[in-house]
């Protein structure tokens, strides 16, 4: 969690920003915390990071577009120095993976001083806003980030038709409501730029949990549309890797599509299904396989392992974590990868 004085200072810092500019990673969690953190003064614009999990150069270009006089990065693992030195404007950076630490940036994470702390970053956001109305924002964040939320029970009273009663992580999020309310969130950042950036403005705007689910606005039908559209090319990717669940220890699905890509929503959905099993999502994109990999014990190391000396890298959390792997080296990485998880 952050600390009272850092709670402070990012309230001060956003509340003095005429025109900050959000940048986040393209999942709940990221999103989450750019709602909230946007609610609270409406203003400044949001970019949502997609194609690979780290903030480089390339996204000077925005910042020089935008103009902001601040900068606040949520849920990214990875920020490129050199991205840092090319902008002028002061970096606030919310973050809960590995810590990376650059000089010139108010850098936020409670893995500094806890390694074990596992803290998604819309928790934090939730700090700052503290607007109770966004409490469902907030709770959809961390639950999709698979951590069991300290305010549960205020959810459990005041959206019972969410979530009835204390359940465990993973009946929250795949038998309840509260779960089809997530996985709105997440498909919500899928499909052509322009229409998610559409979705994300539109959520925003949104008051209640309800009127997504029950469709009581226009707003909340365009949203509903969305993700039912996704929702069309997810199951029957789901079924398809079910039937890969063998007597291996390992579950392996690969599939090859430019358009979509599911791979995390695939591993979670497999690990909660196949609770003893470790799951491996690979999509096949552009000569690289990407990869989503998920265990109930940890497995975090034995993917750093499997990478050494191949062409690809990865990182993550311990038993959530994600890998891209150059083609050609993709076979030796797994004959390493099922070695070290024997
Ligand atoms: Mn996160």
């Amino acid at each position: 969690m952050l600390t009272p004085e850092e709670v402070v200072l990012l309230r001060e810092e956003l509340a003095t920003s005429k025109n900050p500019l959000f940048f986040y990673d393209d999942d709940p969690d990221g999103l989450c915390s750019f709602i909230l953190l946007y609610k609270m003064h409406r203003e400044g614009h949001g970019t949502i990071v997609k194609v690979a999990p780290k903030l480089d150069a390339s996204f000077v270009r925005r910042v020089e577009e935008y103009h902001p006089d601040k900068i606040f990065i949520l849920d990214m693992p990875i920020v490129e120095q050199e991205f840092v030195d090319k902008v002028k404007q002061p970096i606030f950076w919310i973050d809960h993976h590995s810590p990376l630490q650059l000089p010139g940036v108010h850098y936020f994470n409670p893995c500094i001083k806890d390694p074990n702390a596992y803290i998604p970053t819309t928790r934090m956001a939730y700090q700052v806003s503290s607007n109770t109305e966004d409490l469902w924002i907030a709770a959809v964040g961390c639950l999709a980030d698979w951590h069991m939320p300290d305010f549960i029970d205020q959810v459990i009273e005041k959206y019972p038709y969410l979530l009835s009663q204390k359940m465990d992580l993973a009946d929250v999020v795949f038998t309840q409501p509260m779960g089809k309310l997530i996985r709105i969130f997440s498909f919500i950042l899928k499909g052509p730029t322009s229409e998610v950036n559409k979705c994300v403005k539109i959520l925003t705007r949104i008051k209640s949990p309800e009127e997504i689910l029950e469709q009581k606005t226009s707003q909340a039908r365009f949203l509903y549309k969305h993700y039912e559209k996704v929702n069309i090319h997810y199951v029957p990717l789901l079924e398809e890797a079910k039937k890969k669940a063998g007597k291996s220890k390992l579950l392996l699905f690969y599939y090859t599509d430019q358009k979509w890509s599911f791979t995390s929503e695939l591993s979670n959905e497999l690990s909660t299904l196949y609770p003893h099993k470790i799951i491996l999502i690979a999509r096949k994109k552009s000569g690289e396989m990407k990869c989503s990999i998920r265990s109930q014990t940890t497995v975090l190391k034995a993917l750093e392992k499997a990478l050494v000396g191949i062409d690809g890298y990865g990182g993550g959390h311990p038993q959530a974590c994600g890998a891209v792997v150059k083609e050609h080296d993709w076979e030796m990485f797994l004959k390493r990868f099922k070695e070290e998880t024997k």
